[in-house]
């Protein structure tokens, strides 16, 4: 009989910790989360998908070597996905240290710790467009430069640069997935996708009355979180490790899917949205648009969902939150 892959999932509590959990289960994996100790409960994603009960914790912290070490050693993983980090760009200028630490030291503790445990397991590093920030070019791939705008940007290109030099020091099956923009129900309240859909629902039932936002014309290439996670999975069945460019291939201003998300539920963006300096950032990444061509290629990777079936799950989800409360 063969044995179930096993795998360790940092940031197993987050968006796409969760989504991965619930694919490589459905799998027949058996998965691992590393779980920070925290004073409240962070577990609601995983409870929403129905899969707590399914992943088996393992305590640590990823500015915790030791931690990681236990959590490699203890979950005799396969797979490694580096989910974890502390992902909102605007507060990576509020605690740009601790940013630094976990986003990017925290990545280079956990190739040490696969390292030094088991070499042979394959390793995931969540990289970010945001590392393309000033875009170098217009449609961003794996050979564009980065210009990161932001210390979450310069942090996550410390752990991309890191995973690479591990793979090519070591001969570590390690990849580095560059992700654009992915969103779902489960997207933390702080992202503005999610801003926007909770307002449009508690607007809709009459439980807020206007939406603060900063800079609408901002632009983004969004995709599903739950069609990105595949991509993930995918990168580490290959043979050998690599970067990959995960994207959708279109971009959408702020502004415009503020309009899709309020005509979603028949009202008008004009009427409720307002600017406020507080939401705006020291620098901004004004425009991303990915070419995901080589995911399409060498993973045979493409996104299901469309933007605008996204936005009305993310509304549905909300109203259906909100109306039941
Ligand atoms: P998320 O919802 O913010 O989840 C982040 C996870 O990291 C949470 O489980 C969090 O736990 C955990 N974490 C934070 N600090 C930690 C620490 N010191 N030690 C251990 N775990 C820690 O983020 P996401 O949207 O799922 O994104 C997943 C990863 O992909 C992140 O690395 C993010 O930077 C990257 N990424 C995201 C996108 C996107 O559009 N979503 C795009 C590109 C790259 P607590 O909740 O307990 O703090
Ligand atoms: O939703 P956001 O906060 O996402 P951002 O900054 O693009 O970062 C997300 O995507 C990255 C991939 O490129 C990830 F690496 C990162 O972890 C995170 O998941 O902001 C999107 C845009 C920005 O230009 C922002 O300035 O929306 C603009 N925006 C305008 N008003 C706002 C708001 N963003 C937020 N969060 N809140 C606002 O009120």
């Amino acid at each position: 009989m063969t044995k179930n892959k096993s795998a360790l999932i940092t940031g197993i509590t987050g968006q796409d910790g969760a989504y991965l959990a619930q694919l490589l289960l459905g799998k027949g994996y058996q998965v691992h989360g590393f779980l920070p100790r925290r004073s409240t409960d962070t577990s609601w994603r995983l409870r929403e998908l129905g899969i707590l009960d399914d992943v088996h914790m393992i305590e640590g912290d990823l500015s915790d070597l030791s931690s990681l070490i236990r959590a490699v050693e203890g979950s005799r993983a396969d797979e490694v996905y580096n989910l974890g980090a502390q992902s909102f760009v605007g507060t990576s200028w509020q605690q740009p240290l601790l940013t630094a630490d976990v986003d990017g030291v925290g990545a280079l503790r956990v190739l040490e710790a696969v390292r030094i445990v088991n070499r042979e397991a394959r390793f995931y590093q969540a990289s970010t467009s945001e590392m393309f920030g000033l875009i170098q070019a217009e449609r961003q791939d794996e050979s564009t430069p980065f210009y990161p705008r932001s210390p979450y940007g310069v942090a996550k290109l410390m752990g991309h640069w890191a995973t690479v030099n591990y793979r090519e020091s070591y001969g570590m099956h390690a990849s580095s997935g560059i992700l654009f923009n992915h969103e779902s129900p489960l997207r933390g309240i702080e992202f503005v996708t999610r801003k926007v859909a909770h307002a449009v629902a508690s607007i809709k039932l009459g439980l807020q009355k206007e939406l603060r936002l900063g800079n609408i014309d901002a632009k983004r290439d969004w995709g599903f979180a739950g069609d990105y996670v595949e991509a993930m999975w995918l990168m580490l069945q290959q043979a050998g490790a690599d970067d990959y460019v995960v994207a959708t291939g279109k971009t959408v201003s702020v502004r415009d899917m503020c309009e899709l998300a309020f005509a979603h539920v028949g009202l008008k963006y004009q009427d409720y949205v307002v600017q406020d300096e507080k939401f705006m950032r020291p620098a901004e990444v004004d425009v991303l648009l990915g070419n995901p061509a080589k995911a399409k290629a060498k993973l045979g990777w493409a996104p299901r969902t469309t933007f605008e079936q996204l936005i009305a799950m993310m509304v549905d989800a909300d109203l259906r939150r909100l109306s039941s409360r």
